[in-house]
């Protein structure tokens, strides 16, 4: 990485009254530059308790939304128009209006990966590190969950006296959904001692072989407070690079070399630099359904306390 363009971010940063916020699975080099690094619900806090005039996002399309709808008077960048999560595009407006005629007593609670037009439909927001805490808050014995029906899975066994629907038919994370069994049985035989920690994306025959499922923000603080040294990571990669920089004398085993999310790291040095030079891209999100998305985020972060 150049020095020069490293200098030229910081100093843009400065004359802009800029935040950076980038997401854990970004690359190193961007992960150096924030002045926040974390999951999406700790970005999205600290981009609802800014006084800085710009927010620049380095993360998926979803996360920057987010942040434009907690802040609509903030400029929200994302420094490359192609970081959209496909997961996010799953739980479409329609299929939101449908199941909602299907399951009239139903909570819905949709990811934070989704898009704008959808949270505005849901009644709440959840993301991977505060879901069960805040379903288990809602005081629902019914809860439809979406997009991601790994993560539905995860929260039915957690709570399983709540009944927990996932969206028929869609959705996934590709990334998360590449590990399979036999990749954790083999390095569990390389490595019997090291815990395994699992995100809940993941399969459930993934998540059954985990000794912790948990956010990636969780895996950190697992990572921290845990008496192993050895760790199987199953979830994106940029994960890994976070927890190696964080606990140098900790061995931390990715679970396959290909989980990479293309989308994240569509954000780069170069994009970036351009992104605070030219103010670009900036998120637009239409007021009303800005006012309608806001709703279940701050009904999110009030659950999660
Ligand atoms: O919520 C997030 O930030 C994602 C997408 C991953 C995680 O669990 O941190
Ligand atoms: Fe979306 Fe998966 Fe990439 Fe996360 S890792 S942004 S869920 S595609």
């Amino acid at each position: 990485m150049s020095i020069e363009i490293v200098k030229e971010i910081e100093s843009l940063k400065k004359d802009r009254n800029a935040l950076l916020l980038v997401h854990n699975y970004q690359d190193p080099k961007i992960h150096e530059l924030g002045d926040f690094i974390g999951d999406s619900f700790e970005l999205a806090r600290r981009s609802k308790f800014t006084d800085k005039d710009i927010i620049v996002f380095a993360g998926a399309e979803f996360m920057a939304e987010t942040a434009a709808i907690l802040n609509p008077l903030k400029k929200v960048l994302i420094p490359s128009s192609m970081a959209k999560c496909p997961m996010a595009h799953m739980l479409t407006p329609k299929k939101m209006k449908y199941y909602r005629t299907q399951y009239p007593n139903a909570i819905i609670a949709v990811y934070v990966n989704t898009t704008a037009e959808t949270k505005a439909m849901a009644d709440i927001c959840i993301t991977s590190g505060n879901a069960v805490r805040v379903i288990r808050n809602l005081d629902n014995k019914q809860v439809l969950v979406g997009p991601d029906r790994n993560l539905a899975h995860y929260i039915q066994q957690q709570i399983p006296d709540i009944e927990v629907i996932p969206f028929p038919k869609v959705g996934h994370c590709y990334v998360h959904q590449k590990f399979t069994p036999s990749d954790i049985e083999k390095l569990k035989v390389q490595f019997p001692e090291a815990e395994i920690l699992a995100h809940p994306e993941v399969k459930p025959s993934i998540q059954k072989l985990a000794n912790k499922i948990c956010s990636t923000n969780g895996m950190l603080k697992e990572a921290r407070n845990s008496l192993s040294d050895k760790f199987i990571i199953v979830t994106e990669n940029g994960l890994v690079d976070r927890l190696r920089s964080s606990f140098p004398t900790k061995l931390f085993i990715p679970a396959r070399k290909d989980a990479i999310c293309i989308q994240q790291k569509k954000i780069t040095i170069y994009n970036l630099y351009l992104s605070l030079l030219n103010n670009r891209y900036r998120i637009h999100i239409p007021p009303n359904v800005a006012k309608k998305a806001r709703l279940p985020i701050e009904r999110m972060i009030e659950l999660s306390g």
